[in-house]
């Protein structure tokens, strides 16, 4: 049998604004609704951040994700992952607030501290419905996305250690690779890992083939058979970089977080919408797709009755 794949949605994230799509869930009520079609459509993990539900701007606020992580749990057997990535101009601590309350089955780890440059949206964008949104991208030209190691520490202290969350490695660059090696040299991250192969970040490694080869080869090389990965592609490249993804044997991330179309210049009107795309790749290349039960077994997670929502 060949192996199931794990589809993760990223259903809303921090880095798109709400002037980029009428579709970007936003409010408690439409990020429920959309994570559990998402659900429905056969993503066995759901990648969740939280906005401010007037403004649309990302939020670090647990009352806010509180507002929609029952409802998830209630409606879908999916796995709830939680970023600590947050968005811009959180810092780290508030950044794992809403998971060390929710004490999720995931939660994300990035890798390293980097440039993460969402100006170039400026170019392609006007109108703003919103002033912060602007003043948001434009922000982004000199903010430094912190993930040190003392931070990565912490979140394995108080989420892995002391919550029995499990991570997303987050993996945006080659180095990264060897960050994470140097956790499970110590111990502290253990396997099996999930590395999130993230491609097409200004700031990270750009978006093509060559370069997933270079991250898969690298983590074979630091890993052996401890891992399993999944691509994300930045906009356009999702579908073909998570379809290689597929066809190396790997796991697949869609999601509006990442990708707000679906085809080129038509804007994805749901998260199932693109779980549905992917999905017909993955039937196509005679693929399975994983079950959130089949996904626990493979990343050893505890389980969805252990959560704190
Ligand atoms: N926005 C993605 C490129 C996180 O939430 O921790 C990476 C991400 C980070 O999902
Ligand atoms: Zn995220």
């Amino acid at each position: 049998m060949p192996t199931p794949v794990i589809i993760t949605c990223a259903v809303t994230g921090s880095v798109h604004t709400p002037t980029m799509s009428p579709h970007l869930p936003i409010t408690p009520d439409q990020i429920a609704e959309q994570a559990i079609a998402a659900a429905e459509a056969g993503a066995a993990i759901l990648h969740l951040h939280a906005r401010d539900p007037q403004t649309g701007r990302p939020t670090p606020d647990p009352d806010v994700f509180m507002r929609f992580l029952p409802r998830i749990k209630q409606a879908t057997d999916a796995v709830v992952n939680i970023s600590t990535g947050g968005g811009m101009p959180m810092t780290v601590a508030q950044r794992m607030e809403a998971a060390v309350r929710a004490a999720p089955e995931m939660a994300s780890c990035n890798m390293g501290t980097m440039n993460f440059g969402l100006f170039q949206a400026l170019d392609r964008w006007s109108d703003w419905h919103h002033a912060w949104e602007p003043d948001f991208l434009e922000a982004s030209r000199d903010f430094v996305f912190k993930n040190t190691f003392a931070d990565i520490e912490a979140l394995h202290a108080d989420l892995a250690e002391a919550r029995g969350t499990r991570f997303e490695y987050e993996c945006y660059d080659v180095g990264h690779l060897y960050t994470l090696a140097h956790f499970v040299d110590r111990g502290i991250a253990t396997p099996p890992l999930f590395l999130q192969f993230c491609l097409g970040i200004l700031g990270g490694i750009g978006a093509d083939p060559d370069n997933l080869m270079t991250l898969k080869r690298t983590a074979d090389k630091l890993f052996g058979t401890n891992y399993q990965f999944s691509v994300l592609g930045v906009g356009r490249h999702q579908i073909p970089l998570t379809t290689m993804a597929a066809a190396m044997g790997g796991n697949v991330r869609v999601g509006l977080e990442d990708n707000l179309f679906l085809d080129k210049g038509v804007l994805a009107e749901s998260n199932a919408q693109q779980v549905r795309r992917i999905r017909q790749v993955l039937e196509g290349l005679g693929r399975p797709v994983a079950t959130p039960s089949e996904a626990r077994a493979m990343l050893a997670l505890k389980g969805g009755d252990r959560v704190a929502f």
